[in-house]
């Protein structure tokens, strides 16, 4: 199973030790597409132009079985990726931290064809990536 992880980058504050958590979860079950995205020090040693970065993760997003966006940080980035699993039919996980005087953006928790789920305690978004992961295998 290929699962394609989103999380903003040069979006709003991205918490990169805990994007690298749910990639590390999330790598016992199926191969994560974008897990060398989110590995900065990786990055830097081989410099990407974004015309390199557009079109190579619109491939992986193409040849991905599922979406898991981590959608608290703003991204315009992530939500392009989640329209565009939407547009191919791929299914898409949301998970946004509860967060004091702030929401998820209506374009998305409004969709009620994807699942958006709202988290305090970390483990709360691995149990819903664990049971994503449970119905995707169900239906494959
Ligand atoms: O608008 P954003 O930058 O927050 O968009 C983040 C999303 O776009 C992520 O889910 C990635 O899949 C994709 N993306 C954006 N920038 C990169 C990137 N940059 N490498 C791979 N995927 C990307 C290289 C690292 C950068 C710090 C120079």
């Amino acid at each position: 199973m290929k699962i394609y992880f989103a999380g903003s980058i040069r979006g709003g504050e991205p918490d990169r030790e805990w994007f690298q958590q749910l990639i590390q979860h999330i790598k016992q079950y199926a191969q994560v597409m974008t897990e060398h995205s989110f590995d900065y020090s990786y990055d830097d040693e081989i410099k990407k132009d974004d015309v390199w970065i557009y079109t190579t993760d619109i491939g992986w997003l193409r040849e991905s079985n599922a979406v898991i966006a981590e959608v608290t940080a703003p991204s315009l980035g992530v939500g392009y990726e989640i329209a565009k699993a939407e547009e191919w039919g791929i299914p898409v996980l949301m998970l946004y931290r509860d967060s004091p005087n702030r929401a998820p953006s209506a374009m998305l928790n409004g969709n009620k064809n994807l699942p958006l789920i709202t988290y305090n305690e970390k483990k709360e978004a691995i149990d819903a990536i664990n049971e994503f992961i449970k119905e995707l295998r169900r239906g494959a």
